[in-house]
């Protein structure tokens, strides 16, 4: 099975995807991991990245396709995987029913995580309080959003015109988030 995590910076996917890996198996497949593992190796492409994502942009579409595309041969050993931070644009989010397609494969399920926009706020300045993580401070979390809304929302119409998309409450505790993402995957 192929599953999207999606929502605004801050949501939970991260967080649900790691949980889906421990109780089902899957690979998790985080631009986000991969583009601050590649900031942390000293890359070429992380030196490239690393004052986009610290400003709270989003990285070129086409590097994060690729980076996905390096892993897709281990996600379908593996059965599948869950996207996590992947597609954030409709390019992506067409690159990857393609890239999916030349495999015999496709997106099984889309889990949308809704959380209010104070209740964002709240856990990214929790993190910056807790890691520090570069891009979580007020004015990066501003951008992010905005680019959460201008170019990562309009793939709610999208998938939701395939029939593929779930919207779960993630307002909740990780546990009660992680109890209703299961119950949208097992009920698709
Ligand atoms: P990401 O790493 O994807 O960052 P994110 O959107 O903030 O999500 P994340 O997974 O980290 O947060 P989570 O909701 O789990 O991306 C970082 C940057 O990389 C982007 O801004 C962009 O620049 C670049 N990038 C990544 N992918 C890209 C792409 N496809 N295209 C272009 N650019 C890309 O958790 C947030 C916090 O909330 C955690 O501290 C967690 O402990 C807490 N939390 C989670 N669930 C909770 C709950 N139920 N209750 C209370 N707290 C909770």
């Amino acid at each position: 099975m192929n599953l999207i995590l999606f929502g605004p910076p801050g949501a939970g996917k991260g967080t649900q995807a790691k949980r889906l890996v421990e109780e089902r198996g899957m690979i998790q497949l985080s631009t986000g991991d991969m583009l601050r593992a590649a900031i942390a190796s000293g890359s070429e492409l992380g030196l490239t990245c690393k004052g986009i994502i610290d400003r709270g942009e989003l990285v070129p579409d086409e590097v994060v396709i690729a980076l996905i595309e390096s892993r897709l041969d281990e996600a379908e050993a593996c059965g599948g995987a869950i996207f996590d931070g992947f597609p954030r644009t409709l390019a992506q989010a067409k690159a990857l029913d393609v890239l999916l397609a030349g495999r015999g494969k496709q997106v099984d399920r889309v889990i949308r995580l809704r959380v209010d926009e104070a209740a964002l706020l709240d856990r990214i300045t929790q993190r910056f309080a807790d890691m520090g993580r570069s891009d979580d401070n007020p004015e990066s979390f501003k951008v992010r959003l905005k680019a959460y809304a201008d170019q990562t929302a309009p793939l709610i119409p999208y998938y939701e015109g395939q029939g593929k998309l779930a919207e779960v409450d993630g307002m909740g505790s990780v546990e009660a988030v992680a109890r209703a993402i299961a119950q949208a995957i097992d009920n698709r």
